[in-house]
């Protein structure tokens, strides 16, 4: 069987619960994971879905079990619960078969960097007008998760990797984008003045590895459109990786190599009406 080593790794926005979750893949990740820590940074059970909506499936129920194989197995876990697993944080400082909840965490790479590790909903804009974002936020993602549900059924019979829509759409609309920016630089900004080399987030369902001034900005993306993780090596180098058919380091190589053919994919999505302008988003730092 194949295996995949490295120090740490960090998922996060994983949405067990809802039918948008790429739990297949997650599996195949963790069954081939070894490494020392794990972090679970926030999502990773859609308790807000779930209240609306009572889904489940044996593969989520595969995913919770792995994890707690690699608790089993000695490995580290934090799990640090996010604005959808909320109710979560009422259990801080408790251990689960191995598991350790936390609000936050500091994590010490092999390379002495510091980085704090939180979900990441503190960086959401908190002045007026929060509530409708929000809303307008949540339809938006359920729209694109539609989509890309779609997309993704319509690949799967072609026998093509998988392509998430998101990105495309996101890297279209400009204010998606410019809101992208501003939130890893507010992320960044309380690092750098809280005294850390670097910050570890999630939620925004959009992985990055990016200098930001003297921060590094990293983050894990999601298990719902794009399926990445981060993971750390034992030199204490920080990659994005995404993990679908065919694992790709995203944050060294550029989006190109990562999707396929743009064309082949906009024939088969009506949702991307221009042709995407992938140079001009970069996952690499
Ligand atoms: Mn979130």
């Amino acid at each position: 069987m194949k295996t995949f080593h490295c120090r740490s790794a960090f998922i996060s926005d994983v949405h067990l619960g809802t039918p948008d979750c790429k739990a297949d893949y997650l599996l195949d990740f963790l069954r081939q994971l070894r490494c020392e820590k794990l972090y679970l940074v926030g999502d990773i059970i859609d308790m807000e879905a779930l209240a609306r909506r009572p889904w489940w499936q044996p593969r989520h129920t595969a995913v919770l079990a792995e994890v707690l194989a690699l608790a089993r197995r000695g490995v580290e876990v934090t799990y640090i619960p996010g604005n959808h697993d909320a109710p979560l944080r009422a259990l801080q400082g408790q251990d689960f078969a191995g598991i350790r909840i936390a609000l936050d965490a500091v994590h010490v790479g092999a390379d002495g960097r510091r980085y704090r590790v939180s979900h990441g909903d503190e960086f959401d804009p908190g002045h007026v007008g929060r509530g409708w974002m929000l809303h307008l936020g949540d339809a938006m993602h359920r729209f694109i998760s539609w989509g890309n549900r779609r997309l993704h059924a319509v690949r799967q019979r072609l026998a093509l990797p998988y392509l998430p829509l998101s990105i495309i759409i996101k890297s279209h609309v400009g204010k998606a984008l410019a809101y992208i920016r501003a939130y890893e630089e507010r992320a960044a900004r309380a690092a750098h003045e809280q005294g850390f080399d670097g910050h570890i987030c999630g939620h925004i369902h959009f992985g990055q590895v990016r200098q930001i001034g003297t921060v590094l900005y990293l983050n894990d993306g999601d298990w719902v459109e794009h399926c990445t993780a981060l993971v750390e090596d034992h030199t204490g180098a920080m990659e994005l990786l995404h993990w679908s058919e065919q694992a790709t380091a995203l944050g060294r190589a550029s989006r190109e190599l990562v999707l396929p053919s743009p064309a082949a994919a906009l024939a088969l999505a009506p949702l991307a009406m221009t042709q995407p302008d992938l140079g001009a988003l970069h996952l690499a730092a």
